[in-house]
């Protein structure tokens, strides 16, 4: 007798939701960095087992009362992948204070008619102060975890735990298949990571890439092209850097990554644009 369901990953902002699904689905499949907000779409992981399917969608970390259209269509896009899931795991960061933002999803997550299982992570960190406050919270929830998604600590028994709570079903998706994300939007991902991790501040939230182009040549190599839109020169001229150096190290951190994980040459086209409007268009 087959399980299978959907599994969605809950949590504010930068408690490790992207690292855990990379841990359990075994691949990168979302872009991790250490700046919150850094994950935009919902994104699918799926796992095969002898026990059966689980697709697990990685969600972007809920942020309270913004305004930008941005950040609403990210709370919408929460809001929506919760209707329909078989089980909620509740992401949460015991080093991190309690506040009024936490508090708000964790009452809208107390309020579902679902299975609910709290994960508490990064329990490699050796200060966790609020990790009794989570464990007190346990008998709201089914049950309660506690695993480091970057180690990969007790992510087994959560997928365990996952699969006794879903109901009996057919795959959704074939054996070998690890996301529903297509190429282009991986590989544009992919690259809004680089620019992450090499630029500060509020740069990086004023940036969307887009993958046009995917080709393999004739020599074997891939070629990819990608424009970065920013919304102001001054942003384009800080992400394109000084003597071009800025873009050219987002380009090769890129390629190096890709380059191992297709184990092929990569040729990397890379251009910087400014779009005032790109939020507004953002979809
Ligand atoms: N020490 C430690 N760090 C972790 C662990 N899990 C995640 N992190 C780090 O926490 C930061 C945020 O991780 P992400 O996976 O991007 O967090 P997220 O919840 O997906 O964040 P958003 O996409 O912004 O909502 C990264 O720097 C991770 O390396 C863990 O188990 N232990
Ligand atoms: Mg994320």
């Amino acid at each position: 007798m087959l399980k299978s369901g959907f599994v969605v990953m809950i949590g504010r902002s930068n408690v490790g939701k992207s690292t855990l699904m990379n841990s359990i689905v075994g691949s990168k499949i979302a872009i991790t960095t250490p700046k919150p907000q850094t994950t935009r779409l919902p994104i699918q992981g799926i796992i095969t087992r002898p026990e059966g399917q689980i697709v697990f969608v990685d969600t972007p970390g809920i942020l309270r009362g913004a305004k930008d259209p941005l950040s609403k269509r990210l709370a919408q896009a929460v809001g929506s992948s919760l209707q329909d899931v078989d089980a909620v795991a509740y992401i949460v960061d015991p080093t991190r204070e309690i506040g009024q933002e936490e508090r708000e999803v964790m009452r809208m997550i107390e309020s579902l008619d679902k299975p609910k299982v709290l994960v508490i992570n990064k329990i490699d960190l050796r200060d966790k102060p609020y990790l009794e406050f989570y464990r007190d919270l346990s008998e709201n929830y089914t049950k309660t975890v506690e695993v480091s998604a970057l180690r990969g600590t007790h992510v087994d028994t959560l997928v365990e735990t996952l699969f006794e709570l879903l109901p009996e079903g057919e795959f959704y998706y074939p054996e070998h298949q690890l996301t529903d994300m297509p190429n282009k939007i991986w590989l544009a991902e992919l690259i809004r990571e680089k620019l992450f991790l090499r630029l500060r501040q509020e740069v990086p939230y004023s940036t969307h890439v887009v993958v046009t182009d995917v080709e393999e040549r004739e020599n074997g190599m891939m070629y990819i092209a990608g424009t970065i839109f920013t919304t102001d020169d001054r942003y384009k001229s800080m992400i394109i850097g000084q003597g071009g150096r800025g873009i050219r190290e987002i380009g090769q951190s890129t390629r190096k990554e890709l380059e191992g994980v297709m184990g092929s040459k990569v040729y990397l086209d890379l251009n910087v644009e400014v779009d005032p409007h790109w939020m507004m268009r953002f979809e």
